[in-house]
């Protein structure tokens, strides 16, 4: 079968590396049967030959109105499509799809009419932000990190600024490459538009956003980046877990130590553009 990355060599790295990093989180045990989902903004490799291909399926509404997507393409994975799939066959468990004019649309272009991910409001409304704000983020991953999943269920981390207080606590990296953060998300329907209008809020101020006893979800200039950013903070939390297991609450690095590195390494305190 033809596919659209065959005459696309560029396109089909980015395509690869999204397969390479599914394999990793079907590994991590972060991606049971169809859990998660990823969407890649691949409008630069949009020839015009691509834009004109018709639509595979009737046009389906998004939910929202992102005015910044106008004709943008987007590689998204397929709804109910497991992660595991994905790492060997990525054009037959998601597709390419492209944003109608009236920006509240989609229609699948390619390679075949695989429906998008059911958390598709959440992930186009970061697009539509990241775009807004003149971004080079392309990618956004969603996806169940245990140990930040298992401590969304605990009160106490869900105050606002906690966790991310204990998980940078844990060792200096974490504070190095996730320097603004974990945001909080209230448990919210999956697939909800009131889920997308709240993860919006949150990325804007934090590197990661936990949705509430349901999971994680990143931005990144790739796939990999986003998978990076979810991955340090899930260490911490592994980290802090293993302490907890040993039978203590862990001491955690001295305020005096994190400022340091905050100093030291001239850490941003806003999401950079
Ligand atoms: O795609 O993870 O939140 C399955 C999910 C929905
Ligand atoms: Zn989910």
């Amino acid at each position: 079968m033809s596919s659209i990355l065959d005459s696309r060599p560029a396109l089909r790295e980015v395509i690869e590396q999204v397969a390479e990093v599914t394999g990793y989180l079907w590994q991590k045990g972060w991606a049971e049967r169809n859990g998660g989902n990823i969407t890649v903004n691949i409008t630069e490799f949009a020839d015009t030959e691509m834009a004109a291909l018709p639509a595979l399926a009737p046009a389906q509404p998004i939910g929202k109105t992102l005015p910044n997507l106008r004709g943008k393409f987007f590689y998204v994975k397929g709804t109910g499509k497991r992660m595991r799939d994905l790492a060997r066959q990525p054009m037959q468990n998601g597709s390419v799809i492209r944003i109608c004019p009236d920006c509240a649309s989609y229609e699948i272009i390619a390679d075949l009419p695989v429906m998008p991910t059911s958390e598709l409001p959440s992930h186009l409304a970061l697009q539509d932000y990241l775009l807004g704000t003149g971004s080079t983020y392309k990618a956004t991953l969603h996806t169940h990190p245990i140990e930040l999943v298992a401590m969304s269920h605990i009160q106490r981390f869900l105050r606002p600024g906690e966790m991310t207080r204990v998980l940078w606590s844990m060792i200096p990296e974490t504070l190095a490459f996730a320097p603004l953060g974990i945001g909080i998300v209230p448990y919210k329907l999956p697939g909800s538009v009131e889920l997308a209008d709240a993860t919006l809020e949150q990325i804007k101020e934090h590197d990661v956003v936990l949705w509430e006893k349901h999971g994680t979800v990143a931005v990144g200039t790739d796939i990999m980046d986003a998978f990076d950013q979810t991955d340090v903070l899930c260490k911490a939390a592994n980290i802090y877990m293993c302490a907890r297991s040993m039978g203590s609450e862990p001491d955690g690095m001295t305020p005096e130590a994190m400022r340091e590195v905050q100093q030291v390494f001239h850490l941003p305190t806003k999401r950079p553009c």
